[in-house]
């Protein structure tokens, strides 16, 4: 594949990861459109670059509209979700609808309008609690919320219209992912951006548990690395990749850090871990480097000093 995109759809474009696709596809001179019902992402998010891009306010669920968004395209980047696992524990038909259904529209919309490629946002809870670590992208799965089995199922239906209907598709198993633009105002957000908005507001976190827990936080452009390469690389069509560092932070040194650059040294509050909550995870990458070329830029402090910074400044 030509590693130099012409037109794309984004879905899910003004979320928080989707966002930072676009900036990255607008800066690469991509004819960008984004589909959003901006049921979670906002259109501040893509306010900056709102006259470059061509946007559709709507759902996935939408065949019509996903047909008209993704006329011409040569790959469409798949971000939309419903991305809280607890809202799918508690919503577990309307989040299928969703994100099974929503993924399959996708995939048919792009089959039918004969884009070349689909890159598919998947997830590390795929894996579930399984202690082997690092999680490999080959190690049996443990979906143990309608998000994972969701997850699972876009995996799944990736495969088959990658095989059966020779629409090329690439699935992204996300870790951790943090930066700026994630959304801190749920109990259930990532915990980076909960902390940041303690650490911002000079309280203490509330941290689940012993705090040893680990886990492998991306940064988002690493993410959007990764999302390109997975776009553009030949090797990739029909297979799933692991997109992580292969590090791990426990969340005690994660708060830490933040408590650092907060320049306060704040003592967290300690609560019951979460039921369910895994303790380890952390990421092989290494089919991710050999196929897609992918090597994380972010060292996490990098990463994390940029979003406090975000964080402090919004
Ligand atoms: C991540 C994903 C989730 C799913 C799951 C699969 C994010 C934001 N979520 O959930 O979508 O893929 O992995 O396993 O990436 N914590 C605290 N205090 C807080 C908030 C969290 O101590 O205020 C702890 C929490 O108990 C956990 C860790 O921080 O041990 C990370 O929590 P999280 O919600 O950011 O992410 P995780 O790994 O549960």
């Amino acid at each position: 594949m030509n590693s130099r995109l012409s037109k794309v759809l984004v879905t899910g474009g003004a979320g928080f990861i989707g966002s930072h696709l676009v900036d990255a596809l607008v800066a690469g001179g991509c004819d960008v459109v984004v589909l959003d019902d901006l049921s979670s992402g906002s259109l501040s998010n893509l306010e900056h670059v709102k006259d470059k891009i061509t946007f559709y306010k709507g759902t996935i669920q939408d065949q019509k509209i996903l047909m008209k968004a993704s006329e011409n395209c040569e790959v469409i980047f798949h971000q939309a979700a419903m991305v809280s696992v607890t809202k799918t524990v508690n919503n577990p038909v309307d989040s299928a609808f969703i994100n099974d259904l929503g993924t399959l529209f996708v995939l048919e919309s792009a089959r039918q309008n004969k884009v070349k490629r689909v890159v598919l946002a998947s997830s590390s809870a795929v894996y579930g609690d399984d202690p082997l670590l690092p999680k490999h992208e080959n190690m049996p799965l443990k979906p143990m919320s309608p998000y994972a089995v969701q997850k699972l199922t876009g995996e799944l239906y990736a495969r088959i219209y990658n095989d059966l209907y020779g629409l090329e598709t690439v699935c992204l198993r996300y870790f951790n992912v943090y930066g700026p633009r994630q959304d801190p105002s749920s109990p259930y957000s990532g915990v980076i951006s909960i902390f940041m908005t303690r650490a911002v507001s000079k309280k203490p976190p509330v941290i689940c548990g012993d705090g040893k827990q680990y886990r492998d936080f991306v940064f988002v452009k690493d993410v959007v690395k990764a999302n390109l390469l997975a776009a553009t690389e030949d090797d990739a069509a029909g297979r799933i990749f692991n997109i992580g560092t292969g590090k791990h932070v426990s969340i005690n040194s994660l708060w830490d850090m933040i408590s650092l650059f907060s320049g306060l040294k704040i003592e967290p509050e300690y609560s019951p871990p979460r039921p369910g909550d895994i303790t380890e995870s952390v990421a092989s990458i290494e089919q991710a480097k050999s196929a897609l070329g992918f090597e994380p830029d972010y060292l996490f402090e990098k990463g994390l000093k940029i979003t406090f910074k975000w964080y402090k400044d919004s």
